[in-house]
């Protein structure tokens, strides 16, 4: 015969109510959002504009119109935003633009930058 099943009981900081009282709030309280990093593409004067519209499109899931609009902020401003994701979601996305940038033999540079 098995052992009966022990219920699980999270481990709780010292209760100010009785000892036989669960304070299951407390749990929820301490969990926090994960950490979220910004993907971010650089300028540069070489990759071509049409390229880098592909990519926003390809990689952050965006129509075409939106993948235009962030393609010229990064032209006239240097850098911007294509997603703001999880730390591994961030990292791979990053992976995959400078994969995609080596195959096609363009110098386009991405970064992941933590949030706040
Ligand atoms: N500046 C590039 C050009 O004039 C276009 C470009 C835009 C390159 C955004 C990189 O992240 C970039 N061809």
């Amino acid at each position: 015969m098995s052992e009966p099943k022990k219920p699980f009981l999270p481990a709780f900081p010292p209760s100010t109510q009785g000892d036989d009282a669960l304070v299951l709030d407390r749990l929820t309280d301490k969990v926090k959002p994960p950490q979220m990093f910004q993907v971010v593409l650089l300028n540069d004067d070489f990759t071509p504009m049409e390229f880098v519209v592909f990519v926003i499109q390809e990689f952050f899931s965006k129509p075409r119109e939106q993948a235009t609009q962030i393609m010229l902020k990064i032209h006239l401003e240097g850098k911007g935003i294509c997603g703001v994701f999880p730390r591994d979601i961030a990292h791979t996305k990053v992976e995959q633009v400078a994969m995609a940038a080596r195959e096609s033999g363009h110098p386009l540079q991405c970064v992941a930058e933590p949030v706040e």
